[in-house]
């Protein structure tokens, strides 16, 4: 027999945070797990943290895997990509470069999944850096029209905008493992498939939402 949740048990999300080296990908981690902001730069060859919130009251455990930019690291993506239900990709606002990279990364990320509609937000990250910005908002916005995902622009520095990307993708996360939950109508009790994370799944319960906000929030 399937095991059984009721809604108000935690469910677990894996998020893979993603981009070029140096946009500030640890800094938005570090400032969304711990609530602290790291002035050094030390790059990442692979880090995971695992935290607990609340979105739109439901418990979740979040298992957030900051990933290395610089390309020498970059050996394990296809696994983490596989593995990931929602994915951060992080440019800066200061590098165009960084912007070029996502572009790859997403390809990347929908070409392994066999998904065209994986959870994802872009971020546009030091956005306390206007004076030095070289990507402006509207080229944010045209992206995130053209992909079909939320743009934020956000500050590690600043704490601007960094639990609402977390929790939009958490939010997206939720809507698409919901399109997996089945239904025990006796009893209103809800259990997974289980043959959850197969393709086997069948839809019998909540169709899918296409009326959720899909514009940037700066
Ligand atoms: N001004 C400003 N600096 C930032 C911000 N976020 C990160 N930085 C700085 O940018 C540098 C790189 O930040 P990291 O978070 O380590 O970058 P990363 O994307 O994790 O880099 P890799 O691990 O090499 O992929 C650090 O010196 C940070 O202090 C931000 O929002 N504003
Ligand atoms: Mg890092």
């Amino acid at each position: 027999m399937a095991p059984r949740y009721h809604m108000s048990a935690s469910r677990e999300l894996h998020v893979v945070v993603l981009g070029a080296g140096g946009v500030g990908k640890s800094c938005l981690t570090a400032q969304f797990v711990h609530n602290e902001w790291i002035e050094s730069y030390d790059p990442t060859i692979e880090d995971s943290y695992r935290t607990q919130l609340q979105v739109d009251g439901r418990p979740v455990v979040l298992e957030i895997l900051d990933t290395a930019g610089t390309e020498q690291f970059v050996a394990m993506r296809d696994l983490y990509m596989k593995a990931g239900q929602g994915f951060l990709l992080v440019f800066s606002i200061t590098s165009p470069s960084s912007l070029t990279e996502l572009a790859g990364l997403r390809d990347e990320i929908i070409r392994i999944k066999d998904d065209e509609n994986v959870p994802m937000v872009i971020v546009g990250n030091k956005a306390d850096l206007e004076e030095t910005r070289l990507i402006p908002r509207a080229k944010g916005f045209s992206i995130s029209q053209k992909w079909g995902a939320p743009y934020y622009e956000a500050s590690a520095r600043t704490r601007t905008n960094v639990d609402e990307v977390f929790v939009d993708l958490c939010r997206q996360m939720l809507r698409k493992d919901d399109d997996y939950l089945t239904t025990d109508v006796d009893d209103g009790v809800f259990k997974f498939d289980a043959l959850r994370g197969s393709n086997k799944f069948r839809r019998r319960w909540r169709t899918r939402d296409h009326s959720h906000q899909r514009c940037a929030i700066l």
